[in-house]
């Protein structure tokens, strides 16, 4: 039986207070389509006034720190984000992994501290350009979910995102059939790591989805959702999106 669609939106480093408008009008459209989960992840800033404002509606954190608390100029524990009012978190985003140089280990440990906090957790993975030119996206992306994987998981909890990183913000989107062939290998993989429930866990598909192409890439085989990034960050673009997924 296919999976309940799952759309996340992240922001990433966009949004002030100004815009806690545009995520009321994205938690309007969601009540009006029951037949997908939606979120959205704002800066951490706004987390604790989206919730306020929204009641009902999921908000999440785009990382969370692995400790649990401690010496960590700047950085977010699981549990002060979860008390702000996030119910799951992003981990291991390909930017964070490039721009702070953070490990598959790591993000293990943070999906494992997001779960000991009582958040759920989409673990993101994806290949380089590079990486697909050379035919090692499967191998690349299967290893990496492989040493990403915490301990525990259950699809209760844990959702998958597979963002080709030569996809993201480029306007450039894979074929459908090598969207189909990645999710297919996820899902191998995850029966592998996981056993039993492992057709459970929601694999989303992340770079550059929009209003134009979200009905064709969600209708592809082991596509559960999608995480959006510029796309998500008004009604009028997101809705189209929630739409096609509900
Ligand atoms: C991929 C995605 C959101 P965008 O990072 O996670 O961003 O939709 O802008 O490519």
């Amino acid at each position: 039986m296919a999976n309940r669609k799952y759309i996340v939106g992240n922001w990433k480093m966009n949004g002030l207070r100004a815009q806690l408008s545009d995520i009321a009008d994205i938690a309007a459209i969601a009540a009006n389509h029951e037949g997908a989960d939606v979120g959205i992840c704002p800066p951490a800033t706004l987390i604790s006034a989206a919730v306020q404002a929204n009641p009902g509606f999921a908000i999440g954190a785009q990382d969370c720190h692995f400790a649990e608390n401690g010496a960590h100029t700047g950085c977010l524990s699981a549990a002060m984000l979860r008390e702000a009012g996030a119910t799951y978190s992003i981990v291991g985003h390909s930017e964070r992994r490039a721009d702070q140089q953070e490990s598959d280990a790591e993000v293990k440990a943070k999906a494992e501290a997001a779960h000991a906090a009582g958040m759920d957790a989409i673990i993101c993975v994806g290949e380089t350009e590079e990486e697909r030119d050379a035919g090692q996206a499967i191998e690349i992306v299967t290893v990496q979910l492989a040493r990403s994987f915490p301990a525990d998981a259950s699809a209760d909890w844990l959702t998958i995102a597979y963002e080709p990183v030569w996809a993201i913000g480029t306007g450039r989107v894979p074929e459908t059939s090598d969207v189909a062939e990645m999710h297919a290998a996820i899902r191998d993989k995850l029966e592998e790591l996981m056993g039993q429930g492992s057709d459970s866990v929601r694999i989303l598909y992340g770079g550059s989805m929009n209003g134009g192409n979200a009905s064709e890439l969600l209708a592809v085989p082991n596509v559960d959702g999608g995480l959006v990034g510029g796309a998500s960050l008004t009604a009028a673009k997101f809705g189209p999106i929630i739409e096609a997924a509900a």
